[in-house]
């Protein structure tokens, strides 16, 4: 299998942290893409149509994406127990609320990259931090005790997605105020997947 993937991308460190949880890591090749809106990768767009990282080629099926799919498809592949039944409907609803985080952290970085600096919209990139925002708040009130459990997906796409507020969105400081969703984290960050996969090594 290939993993098409780039840079510090959230969405491709779920799937990275996924390979190593389930020890898959091995059976993967990584390649190197561009992911960008305005230009996208022939090489990507072959595999994924929206032209968005990552996308799992395997040699005997379609390309799979996205980070959702794929990190469901390498747990059923290792039967890793990291979609549980028994909480199915808060991991993957814990797991949407983490990719929420990372829609909007990474769409502000696209409007100050992409767009010429006289049409960028601080109305828009304050409407997406008041989205990062306010999914921190629910982590920290409602999601502490599911996050204290037995690791499972949602657990991995929270992590994922805080590393990269850490990484593109340091400025913002998302640890005021949220002492138990910092602590939860500088916990989680010392497993070695999160280690192996550190954007900021
Ligand atoms: N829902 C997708 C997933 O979970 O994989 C989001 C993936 C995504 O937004 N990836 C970004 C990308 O490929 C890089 S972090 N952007 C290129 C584009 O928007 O065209």
């Amino acid at each position: 299998m290939k993993l098409l993937k780039a840079g510090p991308s959230p969405f491709v460190r779920k799937v990275l942290v996924t390979l190593h949880e389930t020890d898959q890591i091995g059976d993967v090749d990584m390649v190197d893409v561009t992911a960008s809106p305005v230009a996208p990768d022939p090489a990507l767009i072959a595999a994924n149509p929206v032209g968005k990282i990552p996308a799992l080629v395997r040699p005997d099926g379609p390309a799979l994406y996205d980070s959702r799919v794929i990190c469901r498809f390498l747990d059923h592949r290792a039967q890793s127990g990291l979609y549980p039944d028994s909480r199915i409907w808060d991991t993957l609803t814990l797991e949407a609320t983490a990719d929420g985080i990372m829609d909007a952290a990474v769409l502000i970085i696209y409007e100050e990259r992409f767009r010429p600096r006289e049409q960028v919209s601080m109305d828009w990139i304050e409407g997406q931090w008041g989205k990062v925002a306010r999914a921190l708040d629910a982590l920290e009130t409602r999601w502490l005790s599911h996050l204290a459990g037995p690791l499972d997906m949602g657990q991995i796409a929270v992590a994922c997605a805080l590393g990269y507020l850490d990484f593109r969105h340091d400025a913002r400081k998302w640890r005021t105020g949220r002492d138990g969703l910092a602590r939860w984290h500088e916990a989680f960050c010392t497993r070695p997947s999160m280690v192996a996969t550190d954007p900021m090594a």
